[in-house]
């Protein structure tokens, strides 16, 4: 992982994203509470998190002073409000350590702090903040009154939305903290809407135009989702406000992906593309794919996140759950009988639909190819270049999917006392999630190594034993073709994932131990049932571990010289001396190699009959 990123230091960077969640998930707590009656109102910070996470690097609790509006969580949260006290005033206890649960849900306000409590009138915080920079700046010229510390370069914060600029008291405060130079920070979330108005039918211009006659207001212009931008743009106006160079505005372009309020409904007045549309740059989604593609956070805790934002707390993950997942991530999901023979599935990115088969496709469950489709958008991938990023992706959003199906923690804590227990099995992990046994097989390779200090391989192969994928960190050695590839080549007959193929019952467990030049494995091979093509799959320990596996009783026992030719490649002599040079076999095309060859940016797919399936269905 590297130190930085964009000149900002990670582990910042994974505060401030991981404080942006904490807000949207307080919101999304709160949401549940206020259809259980056990809160009365709420208004959310969603959208808004990212720009004040990135804001707040620059501001000084306990030194500044805030005016915040209803949508400030994500700073009041870097400022240091805990969500506790956030979620006591949100049922309105005694305990509330704001106002003693007097106040609405969402009026911040916490002394220690310097964040100065809310009226809810929409603009009333502009006067008493410009009231209060001009205060601080009489103390800091009258040093020595008693009760007063200050230091002679804070400043006062005070924030509305785009809508709430066009009442008077935002002008009239503007006015006093341009002609008398005080330090104020004026930020302006522009969500676009004011409940329902839009904001091009509140105003004439959008703010930053109409404060042009202002002299002394320095306006700074940012995207809310452009997380480096927020950050380098706030240090630069906040320094500048507390140099005492004259009051500062910022505009930040932000998002509203739920409600005004609890007591709206957004759809109503918000076509289902314009909010599509704006799901498309959500801020945590879009610091998200950020922070992922520069390496700093990876599919594992992208999952762990889908997760967190449903309120995933152990075992398998419903279907409710998983189709919260989804709709968190701003798609819709269209099961339907048309699709496209060649795709899995198909994303309109215009309407974010997501459209998938009702039945398996294969050993891809319905439910692994929507998390696989999400998982691509999750972790910001754009149209693979070449045929190397196309399977990159693919393995990356396969392994969001298990992430998410199989979860990290719930998986471990049931792996873990299966091992106690002497009776690991693949059966049981792919039984407990509900998942095919491919994706049970390769998540235990995912989690073995970290979590159960178990190495051990993987492989899928067909019936003539040709290797599809293939992983290893226990020394075992695959075939590889001169390139060192694994997929493609034959493996020794020998070994389980062949064997399988040749005992009468190849869908229950078949147990082996595998002598071979790096050593004696244990495997066990599964043949999926699902499946149109046969597969086994063979997950593999090093003998010493065998111990903890069900199945580690077996008498089948074979062993394997491979790659020595006299292994199992070379006929057997009587044979040999029989039919050498009297045969002559036709070879069959590896139709899987072929079909892989990329033709347009999705290799395999017919462009043609998706656009036209797309079309079909846009007006469902
Ligand atoms: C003086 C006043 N008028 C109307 C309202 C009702 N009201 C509450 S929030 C709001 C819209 C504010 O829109 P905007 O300033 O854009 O902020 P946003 O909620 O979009 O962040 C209105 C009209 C109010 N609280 N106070
Ligand atoms: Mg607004």
């Amino acid at each position: 992982m590297p130190d930085t990123f964009q000149g900002f230091p990670v582990s910042e960077l994974v505060d401030d994203f991981r404080m942006a969640c904490v807000s949207r998930a307080i919101d999304d707590r709160e949401i549940n509470m206020q259809k259980q009656s056990r809160v009365f109102f709420q208004i959310s910070g969603a959208g808004h998190e990212v720009a004040l996470s990135a804001l707040a690097r620059s501001l000084r609790p306990g030194s500044d002073w805030f005016f915040p509006y209803y949508r400030d969580r994500a700073l009041v949260l870097a400022l240091g409000v805990t969500p506790t006290a956030m979620l006591l005033q949100a049922v309105g206890s005694a305990d509330d350590p704001a106002s003693g649960g007097r106040q609405m849900p969402c009026h911040w306000g916490d002394a220690d702090r310097h964040i100065v409590t809310q009226s809810s009138p929409t603009g009333s915080q502009c006067l008493p903040a410009v009231g209060c920079a001009e205060a601080g700046r009489y103390l800091a010229r009258h040093r020595g009154l008693s009760g007063s510390a200050v230091a002679g370069d804070e400043l006062t914060y005070v924030s509305l939305g785009e809508g709430a600029v066009s009442e008077g008291e935002f002008w009239e405060s503007l006015n006093t903290a341009c002609r008398l130079h005080l330090p104020v920070l004026y930020l302006v979330a522009d969500n676009g809407y004011a409940i329902s108005v839009r904001a091009a039918d509140q105003a004439p211009a959008p703010v930053w135009e109409l404060v042009r006659g202002f002299r002394g207001l320095a306006v700074t212009r940012m995207d809310g989702w452009d997380y480096a931008m927020c950050r380098e743009r706030g240090a630069k106006a906040v320094a500048r406000v507390r140099a005492g160079e004259g009051p500062g505005l910022l505009h930040v372009r932000v998002t509203r992906p739920y409600s005004h309020s609890a007591a709206d409904s957004q759809t109503k007045y918000r076509a289902a593309g314009e909010l599509a549309a704006e799901a498309a740059h959500d801020p945590i989604d879009t610091f998200e794919r950020q922070l992922l593609a520069a390496g700093v956070l990876d599919a594992e805790q992208a999952a762990a996140r889908a997760l967190e934002t449903v309120s995933y707390s152990g075992g398998a993950l419903s279907q409710g759950m998983l189709l919260s997942v989804v709709s968190h991530h701003g798609f819709g999901v269209r099961y339907v009988q048309d699709l496209p023979r060649s795709a899995r599935s198909v994303t309109d990115l215009r309407n974010r639909r997501i459209y998938l088969r009702q039945e398996s496709l294969g050993m891809h469950t319905p439910r692994a190819v929507l998390l696989q489709t999400l998982g691509h958008f999750v972790l910001g991938h754009s149209a693979p270049s070449d045929f190397a990023e196309f399977l990159r992706q693919r393995v990356e959003a396969n392994y969001f999917a298990a992430a998410v199906l199989v979860p990290e923690r719930a998986a471990v804590s049931f792996l873990a006392s299966a091992k106690e227990n002497r009776n690991l099995s693949v059966e049981d992990l792919r039984d407990v999630f509900s998942v095919s046994y491919e994706m049970a097989a390769h998540r235990f390779t995912n989690l073995a190594t970290h979590h159960l200090g178990l190495t051990c391989h993987f492989v899928k192969n067909d019936a003539g034993g040709v290797i599809y994928k293939a992983y290893e960190n226990d020394g075992i050695i695959f075939p590889t073709d001169p390139t060192g590839a694994i997929e493609g080549q034959r493996m020794c007959r020998y070994w389980s994932g062949r064997q399988i193929f040749t005992v009468p019952d190849r869908f229950s467990p078949y147990y082996q131990y595998s002598d071979t030049p790096s050593g004696t494995y244990w495997c066990v091979a599964s043949v999926d049932p699902a499946s149109e093509r046969a597969y086994a799959i063979t997950l593999g320990v090093p003998f010493d571990d065998a111990r903890w596996f069900r199945g580690r009783d077996t008498t089948r026992r074979t062993r394997s010289t491979c790659p020595d030719p006299g292994c199992c490649q070379r006929p057997p002599a009587r044979l040999a001396e029989r039919w050498d040079g009297k045969a002559w076999p036709s070879a069959r095309a590896h139709s899987h190699v072929l079909s892989a060859l990329p033709a347009g940016s999705f290799p395999g797919v017919d462009e043609a009959d998706v656009y036209a399936f797309l079309d079909r269905h846009e007006r469902d």
